[in-house]
């Protein structure tokens, strides 16, 4: 079993902890809660860099080891870190239960050393017909992120 965490900051007001386990060759389960959010819907990613110079902004573009289009984590054509949207409460806080298995801890495409990012605004999913759509789902601003790292 492999676990990791992130420690979301780069915000004095949305602040969480996520954690990430896999079995074997298996999916990933994702948990963990976000508070200080808007309530309502906001896009949840894994970005490609876990490089916070310059707060969020510089974890590059969504994790896209496949080369493919933005999407839903249902769909097929997804990039590797569309985990779609996290559903914060009037309380502002939302919980994560994910299980997904397009992010694996370990081996070529593992995500460990990469960011978490939460928007904004909602992800459309690739649907929403904005010229954003198909690279970012439209999610507006990096309002909290966090890198990957190997938890013991
Ligand atoms: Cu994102
Ligand atoms: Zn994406």
């Amino acid at each position: 079993m492999v676990k990791a965490v992130v420690v979301l900051g780069s915000s004095d007001t949305v602040k969480g902890t996520i954690s990430f386990v896999q079995e074997g060759d298996g999916p990933t389960t994702v948990s963990g809660s976000v508070s200080g959010l808007k309530p309502g819907l906001h896009g949840f990613h894994i970005h490609a860099l876990g490089d916070t110079t310059n707060g969020c902004m510089s974890t590059g573009p969504h994790y896209n080891p496949a080369g493919k289009e933005h999407g839903a984590p249902e769909d097929e054509t997804r990039h590797a870190g569309d985990l779609g949207n996290v559903t914060a409460g009037e309380d502002g806080v939302a919980n994560i239960n994910v299980v997904d298995s397009q992010i694996p801890l370990t081996g070529p495409n593992s995500i460990i050393g990469r960011a978490v990012v939460v928007h904004a605004d909602p992800d459309d999913l690739g649907k929403g017909g904005h010229e954003l759509s198909k690279t970012t789902g439209n999610a507006g601003g990096r309002v909290a992120c966090g890198v990957i790292g190997l938890q013991g």
